[in-house]
């Protein structure tokens, strides 16, 4: 088994990295200065020309490109390219406002195999593997992202796209996959409907599953690693960016590598916008520097998370970043204390008293913000008398309090009451009328 799919690049000296970045770093700018008037002016409002980037450090000097600014050239205005040379188009609509558009070249579409190819051999997969993609397929990026990085791979690509659960599990059995793609939410359910269609994980020959497109805790990885019998990886990507594939964790799972040939990552303070340090948690903020069709300098992710640039133990050289926390839209605030929904799947799952199935649900009684923590009772306790799930519950409720600080009521329900997602899971019910 192939360590790396592009050993050049996935292993070179940092000091490399750099120089790549900023001969491609200047090429990007002068490309959106040259082809697109929004950046143009963008830019001429800050008094900068594309030859004002000299150094790496001459891009926190950039402008910063934020959704609404996608929502506001809706829909081709950011497009560097001519539509001419457009091949694909992607949206993502969003909870909130109009979608937004991304269009890929031919070299783009490419590109983007490649760094999927990247995540996959990460993930322990090579040209024998049988990879089922379980990713919806159409506008949502990660059915085709993951697909067309199977094919370049060379394995046995299987659309099965997301939903159709149970013959979903039937071609996982009867095909002999290897690898899953999915939402780590979907991974759950998946092997729910298993247990209810009576096949064991042993039945299975996963290896290994390539999860993401929501947050989920260091806990739930151990749930699903354990109902599917596979190692799971993180996958993270962002369609505005590229879909899936922007980073991934390797087999030594301390982080998840960023493509740095393809894209240069900051940590910025989320209001401020103030550049913050190594290890230093805020929000991602990143340049693609190898896009042609769609390139975006400097676009606020709204995703928290840290950077790294330690030299990792497999031999990439590539910046890694930390699991994300969540979205700064997906963060509640209770009471002054900010907290993540993934912080109290943690804190929950960890107890082991509970399934991973819950909602958050938020409400504003007297100007004050409380929360609901709705999860599902383990079988075990299904037979527990009030008292006992009545104990149950304040014993969660204190941990969440002790180790958060945050005081949240928790309701044990019933099994198989919590809605099951296909997708991006739907963790928070916000019934605050602001
Ligand atoms: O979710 C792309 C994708 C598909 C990534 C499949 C991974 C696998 P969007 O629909 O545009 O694209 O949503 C992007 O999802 O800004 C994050 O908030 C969140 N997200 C994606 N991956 C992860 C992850 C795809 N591994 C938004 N962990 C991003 C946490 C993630 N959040």
């Amino acid at each position: 088994m192939e360590l790396y799919w592009n050993k050049t690049i996935e292993t070179m000296p940092r000091e490399q990295i750099r120089e790549l970045q900023l001969t491609k770093l200047r090429a990007t700018v002068e490309n959106v200065y040259t082809n697109v008037p929004y950046y143009r002016e963008k830019m001429q409002e800050k008094g900068l020309l594309p030859g004002d980037v000299k150094t790496l450090d001459n891009l926190k000097d950039l402008p910063v490109i934020v959704k609404q600014d996608l929502r506001d050239t809706y829909p081709f205005g950011l497009f560097a390219a001519p539509m001419q040379d457009i091949v694909r188009i992607h949206a993502s609509s969003g909870t909130t406002g109009k979608q937004t558009v991304v269009g890929y070249t031919k070299r783009d579409i490419d590109v983007w195999a490649e760094c999927m190819a990247r995540c996959f051999v990460m993930s322990g997969a090579d040209k024998d593997s049988r990879i089922q993609v379980g990713y919806g397929y159409g506008l949502f990026t990660g059915g085709l992202g993951a697909h067309y990085g199977a094919e370049k791979l060379g394995a046995v690509t299987i659309p099965a796209s997301s939903g159709n659960t149970r013959r979903q599990i039937t071609m996982l059995k009867d095909f002999g996959v290897t690898h899953l793609c999915c939402t780590p939410s979907y991974s759950l359910y998946i092997a729910e409907t298993m247990a209810e269609m009576g096949i064991k994980r042993d039945e299975l020959k996963l290896k290994s599953g390539l999860f993401g497109a929501e947050p989920w805790s260091d806990a739930m990885k151990q749930e699903i690693e354990s109902r599917l019998g596979l190692r799971a990886h993180d996958i993270y990507g962002l369609s505005e960016i590229m879909g899936p594939s922007v980073s991934q964790d390797c087999h030594c799972q301390k982080g998840l590598h960023i493509w740095e040939d393809c894209f240069i990552a900051e940590i910025t303070h989320p209001d401020s916008g103030e550049p913050l340090g190594e290890g230093e948690m805020g929000e991602l903020v990143i340049t693609t520097i190898n896009k042609e069709g769609f390139p975006l300098i400097r676009y606020k992710t709204k995703d928290i998370c840290s950077l790294t640039y330690k030299q990792c133990d497999c031999g990439r050289s590539h910046v890694r970043m930390s699991k994300p926390a969540g979205r700064t839209d997906d963060m509640l605030i209770i009471r002054g204390v900010n907290v993540f929904p993934s912080q109290i799947e943690s804190v929950l799952l960890n107890m082991g008293e509970v399934e991973p199935h819950y909602q958050i649900v938020v409400e504003r009684v007297n100007n004050l913000d409380t929360m609901t923590v709705e999860i599902e009772i383990s079988e075990s306790m299904l037979s527990d008398n009030v008292k006992g799930i009545e104990n149950a519950e304040q014993k969660l409720s204190k941990q969440i309090d002790s180790i958060l600080g945050i005081n949240a009521k928790i309701k044990l329900v019933e099994p198989k009451s919590i809605p099951r997602s296909e997708g991006k899971a739907k963790r928070i019910i916000d019934n605050r009328k602001i």
